[in-house]
């Protein structure tokens, strides 16, 4: 229910694909670099009222954000929490994430999900598989969807290697594997990262040269898109290019978007102007 709750709400209700407003950059890239762009984004009500006025299906963001618009926005828009944070203080080659909230705080607030990062190629990654393993239990027992953010990075990986396409569909198997109904993950390059892989995607002819084609690929590896796959927005980026993402995403028969950055790092008017746009296309309004 609480899966279909998010699926219906917003301008893409009922369309199967998704728009997510993702804002725990805070945490996770600093308030300055974050917010600096565009300062009404430091306000946490602002977040809540882009995402509404937006017609987001979710808005998800850490514990913080969330309980500081609790009262206000309370039943308006199905809420994800962060149950896990990471931030930039220290250099770390293979990167954790702390846990920062519980599904008791989700339930406290009303969510519809609780959202868990993963970091495959990380030294810390089987620590984190059974957090989650853990978490995802508790949370579906109590109703509670489950998010999965599954980012690859760590000593295990060159930095091309974060966004290779045999790395991202295997990202995305592991989160599908844990349990996830929905699985973030970034778009991928043409990149291979593993040699052991390299051999079968020549061999085999896996079509991995155009942008949808390797999103096409992303979701066969979450169970052949018996998964929800959404992709990251990424840092601010030009408009064009931005949507020719999106529209690579929609080609691809990719789930949607959850964008951060490209939204609220613009101007409200912008933002809801671009997020209107992607909007559209998954929507099947727009080519
Ligand atoms: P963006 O659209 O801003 O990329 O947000 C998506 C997101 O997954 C955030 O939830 C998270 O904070 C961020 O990306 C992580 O980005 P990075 O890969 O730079 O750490």
């Amino acid at each position: 229910t609480n899966l279909a709750r998010m699926l219906e709400h917003g301008r893409l209700g009922g369309t199967g694909k998704m728009l997510i407003l993702p804002v725990d950059q805070g945490f996770e890239h600093g308030p300055a670099r974050s917010f600096g762009p565009n300062p009404p984004a430091y306000d946490p009500h602002y977040h809540f009222e882009l995402a509404l006025a937006a017609g987001c299906n979710a808005y998800a963001a850490p514990l913080g954000f969330l309980e500081a618009g609790a009262r206000d926005y309370a039943g308006r828009i199905p809420l994800i929490l962060k149950l896990n944070d990471h931030d930039l203080l220290a250099d770390e080659e293979d990167p954790e994430q702390a846990i920062t909230g519980s599904v008791a705080d989700a339930l406290r607030l009303g969510a519809c999900a609780i959202g868990f990062t993963i970091y495959p190629g990380s030294t810390h990654r089987n620590a984190m598989y059974g957090q989650i393993r853990e978490i995802a239990e508790e949370a579906k027992s109590v109703g509670l969807a489950v998010v999965i953010w599954s980012y690859a990075r760590g000593s295990a990986l060159s930095k091309a290697g974060e966004t290779a396409i045999d790395v991202i569909g295997y990202a995305a198997q592991i989160a599908a594997q844990l349990g996830a109904h929905i699985i973030k993950v970034k778009l991928p390059t043409d990149h291979i990262e593993q040699p052991a892989a390299r051999k079968v995607y020549e061999s085999t002819g896996i079509a991995i040269g155009t942008a949808a084609e390797r999103v096409r690929h992303v979701v066969q590896c979450a169970f052949n898109g018996r998964r929800i796959v959404i992709f990251s927005g990424g840092a601010h980026a030009e408009e064009a290019t931005f949507l020719d993402e999106i529209r690579a995403i929609q080609a691809g028969g990719g789930f949607g978007s959850i964008v951060g950055r490209n939204a609220f790092q613009r101007s409200r008017a912008d933002a809801l102007t671009l997020l209107g746009q992607i909007t559209d296309i998954y929507a099947g309004k727009t080519g």
